[in-house]
């Protein structure tokens, strides 16, 4: 209850600040994208983790005007990038129950000038456990947009591959939770094998989340993942200058 109580003032307060973290294509070794992630410095608490406020955010129905905020804050940021790098954004399946999500995006975008197609956003399977039929029509309105939709955490949930067939995903981000064990788990690396080749046959762009190690990075290009996220290629950062080419100055 404390934490409510925080966090309403929080969002007045500009507590909240949006860290970047890099992808890179496994194929031409370039950014392709930056994912946003909420942190939120708390006045006597110091760093809290968006795994800890935003289930608070979530249940006190905060996500609402907090998710607007990333949404913007996201693509501000990114329609003044020095590169046409994309940006994604994490959107809770609670964002699809408050206001229309449709006119969110679409609004963010026309606000910051940043083009639909430089617009990404990550979702987990949840979103179409419950109100499927509603959350698809959400979904294709705002990919008819031009906006590219990723399924975030794959392989975690419970009927993540039957999603696939109900939605035309742009991407799947495989959980760090089974790149944690290349390159030497039989295990992990058969069942990153059978999601790219699935995802190979459906024209689905795989991620690779929590790459730490060049071990890792290697085994998961071998497999046929397109991209790679984690520590080894960046860390989350308040800024994205370490990625910038050095300006030149005369
Ligand atoms: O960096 P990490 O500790 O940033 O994130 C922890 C969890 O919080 C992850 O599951 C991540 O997807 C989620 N998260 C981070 N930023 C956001 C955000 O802006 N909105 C939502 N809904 N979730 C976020
Ligand atoms: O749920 P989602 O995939 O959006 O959350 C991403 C989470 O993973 C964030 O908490 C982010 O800080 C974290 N993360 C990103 N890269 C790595 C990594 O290489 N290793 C670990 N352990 N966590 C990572
Ligand atoms: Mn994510
Ligand atoms: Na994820």
């Amino acid at each position: 209850l404390e934490m409510e109580q925080d966090l309403k003032r929080a969002l007045a307060d500009n507590q909240f600040q949006l860290y970047f973290q890099p992808l890179l294509d496994l194929g031409s070794h370039e950014i392709t994208s930056f994912e946003a992630l909420l942190r939120w410095h708390h006045p006597v608490r110091g760093m809290v983790s968006p795994a800890e406020f935003i289930p608070v955010a979530e249940e006190s129905g905060l996500i609402g005007p907090l998710g607007e905020w990333v949404l913007k804050t996201a693509c501000n940021a990114a329609a003044n990038w020095p590169q046409p790098w994309r940006i994604a954004v994490n959107i809770s399946p609670l964002q699809f129950r408050h206001k229309s999500l449709p006119v969110l995006v679409k609004k963010a975008l026309k606000a910051s000038g940043l083009p639909a197609s430089r617009l990404e956003l990550e979702i987990t399977e949840s979103v179409l456990l419950e109100n499927e039929k509603q959350n698809l029509s959400i979904l294709t309105q705002i990919r008819e947009q031009g906006v590219r939709i990723a399924m975030d955490d794959f392989g975690t949930g419970y009927s993540s591959l039957s999603y696939l067939r109900a939605f035309p995903f742009d991407k799947i981000k495989i959980d760090q939770s089974f790149v944690r064990d290349l390159p030497h788990d039989r295990d992990a690396l058969s069942i990153i094998r059978a999601i790219t080749d699935m995802a190979q046959s459906l024209g689905v762009r795989i991620t690779a989340e929590g790459v730490e190690t060049p071990a890792q990075m290697d085994a998961l290009k071998d497999l046929g993942c397109h991209e790679a996220q984690g520590y080894l290629i960046g860390r989350p950062a308040p800024g994205i200058d370490a990625y910038c080419p050095v300006a030149k100055t005369v």
